[in-house]
This record gives structure tokens, C-alpha cells and sequence, in this order.
């Protein structure tokens, strides 16, 4: 669809159906009621700023499996149903922890770069402050999420609840590749191992070809310090890849020749194959999509016209197409892609549908730039042992019955 069509169409989505009509016998002034706020001074200013009260019932879907003996182990994922645009705000970025956030200070915090290197080194806060840096917008995955999705019968909860175990944010930092220059990576060094500070000490094997690509030590998330959560005072960001190999708090790279085989890299993170055996590594993450609104758990309030509009991402790179189905997957059409259409990062799509009160079943599915299409739950399950939860990209397809609700499905 033409851009300009897409536009018509969407603007006849918001003013056919959204907006009410305005009496023709008053004036405007008479229409706009003179509201408690526009008759007294407004607050002061705050010294770092909140969202309004407003819109505070918006937060993470917080997930402990271990309950109090462990508050800070498991996940809390990001309302993607209640957020639009590509950026995900720090405060309700989603967080991954097997061991709690450590409180680190900076001022005392390491990172040592050692191994199969010249010179190992180790580097403080301020002296990493003082690379040139670069940003970059880009996906952060865990490779569990999704799993919610890999149970007998389709869970009925808000969608990011199940699939918002991701967010997309502006990563600023220095590449990987500078440091290990400077330390004099040795050539028989092929892969990293990066650990973090945490308790867990988290810690997981590198290829080099990444680390050398566009693996960053990133310090800053959309344009502050880390979040705490995030890996403060810095984490390394593998774009593209499983989240669980963005290790947060770094404190240690160190050049090896073969991987480390860790704990996080054998006890977990492997992919159960229908044959028994194990995948080891599962770096890149697939193709993917979901439609956001709307989505599980929400009531279309009328019949009429709306905009279906939703997540689309790639670990291989652009996202090049996102269809959109309205029965179940019998018939498909692209939506617009909008927003600057990055590598590795969050792009929005969206399209007009017109609701005209029948059953309709919403699914999307995304093609990424290496061609990859994102499979049919029937699909992925073949590809796996039934215990396998890691890597869910199938598609997801929300219902719509006739009194407007709209529940997840199994297609
Ligand atoms: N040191 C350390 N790094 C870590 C983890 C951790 O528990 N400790 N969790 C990992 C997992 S499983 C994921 S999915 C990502 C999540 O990053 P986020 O919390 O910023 O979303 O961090 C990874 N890095
Ligand atoms: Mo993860």
C-alpha cells in the first residue's frame, strides 16, 4: 500500500469513528468547559521527571517463579500493549535476572579484559567514559520469551505478559572491538567469554566474528546512565542476539580459544530437538512479529474503524514485510511499515480494518531481509522437543467474537 493510502485510510480510521461531533449551536469557547486546571498556577518544576498520575496503572508484568525466597529472580515484562512507537521507556524496559539487581558503584566498579591477549588491562568507569562512542537503536531479547505461549492451552493474559520479555532501546557505548585492540587480542583468541558482577556472576561465550562486528560495551540507554536493571554501570550488548548473553554488570572479558561452556551456556539456553539431542549455541534471534492492539484481554469498545498496529523485529537485520490477517490466516495483506525501518530494532506496523461486529481472527507475520518468514505455531513445534520453551517466533493470533472481545487462540 502507497503511503499516501495508508495515510487517507488511517485518517479516515480516527475521524469516521473516534471523534465526537461538536454541537453546532455553541461556540468553541462554550464547548471547552472551563477545567479546575486552567484557573490556578501550575506545578513546579521536578528535578527528574515523572509520567503523569494518570498513567501510572501502566508497568512491568512481573514474573517470580521462586516466589519470596527469590523476589529477585525471574522477569518482569514490558506492557508492549500499552506502548506505541519503537522505543521502549527505560523505566518499563523489561528485566531478566537470575540473581537480583546488584547495586554497583561505579566508582569502584572493574572491567578486566584478559585472556589470550598481549596486555591484559583493566578499566574503570571514568577511563571507559573517555572512548569515543557510538549509539545505536536495537532489540534486547530474552531467548524465554514467549514461553508462556508453549503450553497446552493458549494463555489469556495482556500481550506483553507473554511476549513483552524484549525491548528496544538507544544503546551508547564503545565498540568491543576498540578494547580488544588495545589489549593485543592474540590470533589463536576465538572466542570471549564475558562475566558479569552480579552474584550469579553470569557469564557466557562469545564468537569472536560478533564481538568484532558490532558488539558494544554499552553505558548509556536512551541517552541516560544504564538503569540498574539494565546492567549499570555497564553491560555488554551482542545486537540481535539472546538476551541472555547481553551480560550485565560486565566485569570480565576474557579471550579464549574455544567457548567456556559455563553453567548459563549448558544448564540452560540450549534448544531440546525432537530427536532428544540438544542444539548448544542458538545465537541469533528469529523473526518475529506481534500485533499489539489490538490484543488479548482488550474489548473493542464499537463496531466501526480501527487500526491494527504491532511489533515486528529480526535478529538477522531489517525487517522487509509484515502481513497482516484478519481470518485466521486464509488471506493476508501487507501493512505499513512506519518509523525509520532499522536493523535489529523495533519496527511498528500498522493497517485499517474495518470491524463490522462478525468473528475475526488477527494474526501478522514478518519477513525479515534474509527472507526468513516467521512460522505457524505448527511449524515451530515441529522443530523442537516438547520441553523446549527458548526461541518461540511463531505467529500469534488473537480472536475477536462478536461482543467484541478479543482472546488469545491457537490457529
Ligand atoms: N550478569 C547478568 N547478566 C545478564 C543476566 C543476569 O541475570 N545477570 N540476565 C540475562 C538475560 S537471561 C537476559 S534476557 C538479559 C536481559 O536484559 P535486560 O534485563 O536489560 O532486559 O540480560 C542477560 N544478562
Ligand atoms: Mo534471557
Amino acid at each position: 500500500m502507497s503511503r499516501r493510502r495508508f495515510l487517507k485510510q488511517a485518517s479516515a480510521v480516527a475521524g469516521g469513528a473516534a471523534a465526537a461531533a461538536l454541537a453546532s449551536t455553541k461556540s468553541a469557547a462554550q464547548e471547552l468547559a472551563a477545567e479546575p486546571w486552567e484557573k490556578i498556577y501550575g506545578a513546579a518544576f521536578t528535578a527528574y521527571g515523572e509520567r503523569s498520575r494518570f498513567e501510572q496503572p501502566v508497568i512491568r508484568h512481573i514474573f517470580t517463579p521462586y516466589g519470596g525466597i527469590a523476589p529477585g529472580s525471574g522477569a518482569a515484562l514490558s506492557p508492549i500493549e500499552a506502548l506505541e512507537g519503537t522505543l521502549t521507556p527505560s523505566g518499563l524496559h523489561n528485566i531478566r535476572n537470575h540473581s537480583g539487581t546488584p547495586e554497583i558503584d561505579p566508582a569502584r566498579h572493574q572491567l578486566v579484559v584478559h585472556g589470550l591477549v598481549e596486555r591484559p588491562l583493566k578499566f574503570s568507569i571514568d577511563a571507559l567514559s573517555a572512548y569515543p562512542m557510538v549509539s545505536r537503536i536495537h532489540f534486547l531479547e530474552c531467548s524465554g520469551n514467549s514461553s508462556r505461549a508453549v503450553t497446552p492451552k493458549p494463555a489469556q493474559v495482556p500481550a506483553g505478559a507473554m511476549h513483552g520479555n524484549i525491548a528496544c532501546s538507544e544503546w551508547t557505548g564503545i565498540p568491543v572491538r576498540v578494547l580488544l585492540e588495545e589489549a593485543g587480542v592474540k590470533p589463536e583468541a576465538k572466542w570471549i567469554l564475558a562475566e558479569g558482577a552480579d552474584s550469579a556472576h553470569m557469564s557466557r561465550s562469545v564468537p569472536m566474528e560478533k564481538i568484532l562486528d558490532d558488539a558494544m560495551i554499552a553505558l548509556y540507554q536512551n541517552g541516560e546512565r544504564l538503569r540498574p536493571e539494565q546492567g549499570y554501570p555497564v553491560r555488554l550488548l551482542l545486537p540481535g542476539w539472546e538476551g541472555n548473553m547481553n551480560v550485565k554488570w560486565l566485569r570480565r572479558l576474557k579471550a579464549t580459544a574455544t567457548p567456556t561452556y559455563t553453567k548459563d551456556e549448558t544448564s540452560k539456553y540450549t534448544d531440546l530437538l525432537p530427536d532428544g539431542r540438544a542444539m548448544q549455541f542458538t545465537f541469533e534471534m528469529g523473526v518475529k512479529s506481534v500485533i499489539t492492539k489490538p490484543s488479548s484481554t482488550m474489548t473493542l469498545p464499537r463496531q466501526g474503524l480501527y487500526e491494527i498496529s504491532g511489533l515486528a523485529w529480526s535478529g538477522a537485520g531489517r525487517i522487509r514485510r509484515v502481513e497482516v490477517s484478519t481470518d485466521g490466516g486464509a488471506t493476508w495483506r501487507d501493512a505499513a511499515l512506519t518509523g525509520d525501518e532499522r536493523p535489529k530494532a523495533f519496527v511498528r506496523f500498522r493497517l485499517p480494518w474495518e470491524w463490522k461486529g462478525g468473528e475475526a481472527v488477527l494474526a501478522s507475520r514478518a519477513t525479515d531481509e534474509r527472507g526468513r518468514v516467521q512460522p505457524t505455531r505448527a511449524e515451530w513445534t515441529s522443530q523442537y522437543a516438547p520441553a523446549n520453551t527458548y526461541h518461540y517466533n511463531a505467529i500469534v493470533t488473537w480472536a475477536v467474537g462478536t461482543d467484541g472481545k478479543v482472546t488469545h487462540v491457537f490457529a
